[in-house]
């Protein structure tokens, strides 16, 4: 295991245990959907947007008690993208992380309501979250439902993947390439990244500076899913792969093909790795994490 693996799987132990006791299960009937959102969130995911909030942070000297409940938050509402992602009418998949993926292991209306449930949860736990000082709270709210909606967020990238075709035209392929990317994957990880910068009130020269790493690493993680679903191994990745071909879909590999992509992603590292100049040792983590990212199996 490399030394950024131990990092992030330590880092994985203390913040799942945190995680699971957000998510107390009721009596009635009702808790069925609790146990939902809690089986998509506990099933297994890296925990890279909690890790790289939590380090963000932590360059400033915020300790977890403060960054944790901000991490939960953007991991329930990655969760609730992940599983409608899975739906029947989207991406229609039966694994994820390597388990059945909600709607296969509950059924459909409930993974449609656990998605509903966990994506309203994160806001209700941000701002709920005493921990945290109330000006930045309101701060992080703003900025997690620009990331997450459909003016320039994730589910307006989720859009372009569904509907996007290619025109024919390489500058308005490349851009629509890049749309998504930075929409659909880029905008919760440039959030995590953010949001680390807002909790340690770090000066805006130095949020911009991160903002600029989460772009690039953004990039390149994008490049990484979409090489992994080429040549990766099914049973280490844990989701079904080839899917964007057989989907016909608009990625940077398809376009570009797989070698030109990879080095793509290793410029895109360097250069994120570069953003991070300023910063000393204490920044080795997020270093780490850059080259991890286009490194990983899964
Ligand atoms: C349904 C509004 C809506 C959006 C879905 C997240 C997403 C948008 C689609 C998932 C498909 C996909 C492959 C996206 C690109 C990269 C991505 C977000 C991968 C999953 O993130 P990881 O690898 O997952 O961090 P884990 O399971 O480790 O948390």
């Amino acid at each position: 295991m490399s030394e950024i693996t131990t990092v992030l799987t330590e880092f994985s132990k203390t913040f799942n245990t945190y995680l699971e006791q957000c998510f107390p299960l009721p009596q009635g009937a009702e808790k069925r959907v609790i146990e939902a959102m809690k089986y998509s969130v506990m099933n297994g995911g890296k925990r890279l947007r909690p890790f790289l909030m939590c380090e963000c942070a932590a360059l400033f000297g915020v300790k977890h008690d403060v960054s944790f409940p901000a991490a939960a938050a953007l991991e329930m509402l990655h969760s609730y993208s992940l599983i409608h992602d899975d739906l029947p009418a989207m991406d229609n998949d039966d694994l994820r992380r390597g388990k059945p993926t909600c709607h296969k292991q509950f059924d459909e209306a409930t993974a449609i309501l656990a998605g509903d449930g966990l994506l309203t949860y994160a806001f209700q736990f941000l701002s709920n979250a005493l921990e945290i000082r109330p000006e930045i709270r309101l701060t992080l709210v703003q900025l997690l439902s620009d990331a997450a909606g459909a003016f320039g967020g994730m589910v307006a990238g989720q859009t372009l993947d569904l509907y996007a075709t290619p025109t024919g035209n390489k500058a308005a392929d490349e851009d629509i390439i890049a749309r998504l990317e930075a929409m659909k994957t880029g905008r919760l990880l440039r959030y995590a990244v953010e949001a680390g910068a807002v909790l340690g009130q770090a000066p805006l020269d130095v949020r911009q500076t991160l903002v600029k790493y989460s772009r690039l690493i953004g990039q390149a993680f994008q490049i990484a899913d979409d090489i992994l679903d080429r040549e990766g191994e099914q049973h280490i990745v844990g989701k079904t792969l080839h899917k964007d071909d057989s989907q016909n879909k608009f990625t940077y590999v398809a376009y570009y093909g797989i070698e030109p992509a990879r080095q793509k992603a290793q410029d895109l590292i360097k250069s994120a790795i570069a953003e991070l100049q300023t910063f000393g040792p204490e920044a080795d983590n997020l270093r780490a994490l850059a080259q991890y990212i286009i490194d990983r199996k899964y």
